[in-house]
């Protein structure tokens, strides 16, 4: 049943410097939500139980968008798994556990499309979690957020906590992590391609065959799903966001090319993981619910490209 959030309510938005945070908080300053909570690393360390546990008891929140988490690209799961997994446990388990001790009213967690079995059927219906065995290149990070996803049900079922859970597709836009070790594919593309034009350089390398498809979706998108949810979802089952279409990398890359540099060569580097084949969701609960993405792919690369010349801190970035 939808709930009309007040404006005037106390919404806590975890990782707000982030992606995901600094567009949910646009969103609801957007929404004419007047009193939203951020908090920086300084503030409140989310690995620290008495640290969020103190900044609960003092700025005593309504509502949680709790979407702060450790997220890279392939290469940064892959390496340091030891990080991704106990990071991401820590963050949820202080942030659930306080959101209930304080009765929050009710609560977002963010999953997300990796944490599905690697090889399960397209496109990916929310009950396919768990029939099946992970991606081994991200694996500790889709178990860390699959525990964060079932905490969630668990208070439910426990407590009563009106906790829900949202599963977003690979995203994109404003803040995202540029650095080539850490990146997403899209952001890397950005990059790669903007510096191959500077340096006059024709060749672009592209990890993996090009093969794999992914399907993108715009963070902005992301954000008015998660505010839409937060008024109009009530489930215990997570439900899947994103735009229900996906590409391969190599058609990806020919995007980015065509809005960066178009006289650029992709040049597939094989040595590089492919990681899943394919990852494409199943969005026709969010459909029926009344939700549908905005951006199509080629505006959001053009808007994340233009984004990025005007604000990544580099001298590389002045064309
Ligand atoms: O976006 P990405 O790093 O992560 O890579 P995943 C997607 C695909 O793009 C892979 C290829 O097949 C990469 O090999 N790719 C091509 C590149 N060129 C590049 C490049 O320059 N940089 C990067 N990073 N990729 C992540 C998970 O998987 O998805 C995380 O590891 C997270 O856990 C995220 O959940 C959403 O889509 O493979």
């Amino acid at each position: 049943m939808p709930t009309s959030l007040p404006r005037n309510g106390r919404i806590f938005v975890s990782g707000h410097r982030g992606l995901v945070g600094s567009a949910i908080v646009r969103q609801l300053i957007q929404a004419g939500f007047s009193q939203i909570l951020t908090a920086t690393r300084s503030e409140m360390d989310l690995c620290d139980p008495a640290a969020v546990e103190a900044w609960f008891a003092e700025n005593r929140p309504e509502y949680v968008l709790h979407v702060a988490g450790k997220v890279g690209g392939i290469h940064a799961n892959a390496t340091y798994p030891a990080d991704f997994m106990v990071e991401n446990l820590l963050i949820h388990a202080t942030v659930l556990r306080s959101a209930w001790k304080h009765k929050v009213k009710k609560l977002l967690y963010l999953g997300s499309s990796c944490i599905y079995p690697r090889d399960c059927p397209q496109p990916i219906r929310e009950e396919y979690l768990l029939t099946g065995p992970l991606e081994s290149t991200n694996e500790a990070y889709a178990l860390a957020k699959i525990t964060g996803l079932k905490s969630c049900t668990y208070y439910r079922q426990q407590h009563g906590c009106n906790f829900i859970s949202a599963m977003p597709t690979n995203l994109y836009g404003p803040n995202d992590n540029f650095d080539l070790e850490g990146s997403h594919v899209l952001p890397a593309l950005v990059r790669k391609f903007h510096e191959a034009k500077l340096a006059n350089n024709k060749q672009v390398s592209i990890w993996g065959t090009g093969k794999p498809m992914r399907e993108l979706m715009h963070v902005d998108d992301l954000a008015a799903a998660c505010v839409f949810l937060l008024e109009n979802y009530e489930d215990a089952l997570p439900i899947n966001v994103g735009t229900g279409e996906d590409v391969t990398i190599a058609e990806l890359a020919e995007i980015v090319r065509d809005a960066v540099y178009p006289q650029a060569e992709l040049v597939f580097d094989t040595s590089k993981p492919d990681g899943t084949p394919r990852k494409l969701l199943d969005v026709s609960r969010i459909h029926a619910l009344g939700w549908k993405h905005q951006i199509p792919l080629r505006d959001g690369v053009q808007s994340a490209y233009d984004w990025f010349v005007e604000n990544y801190p580099s001298e590389a970035s002045r064309v």
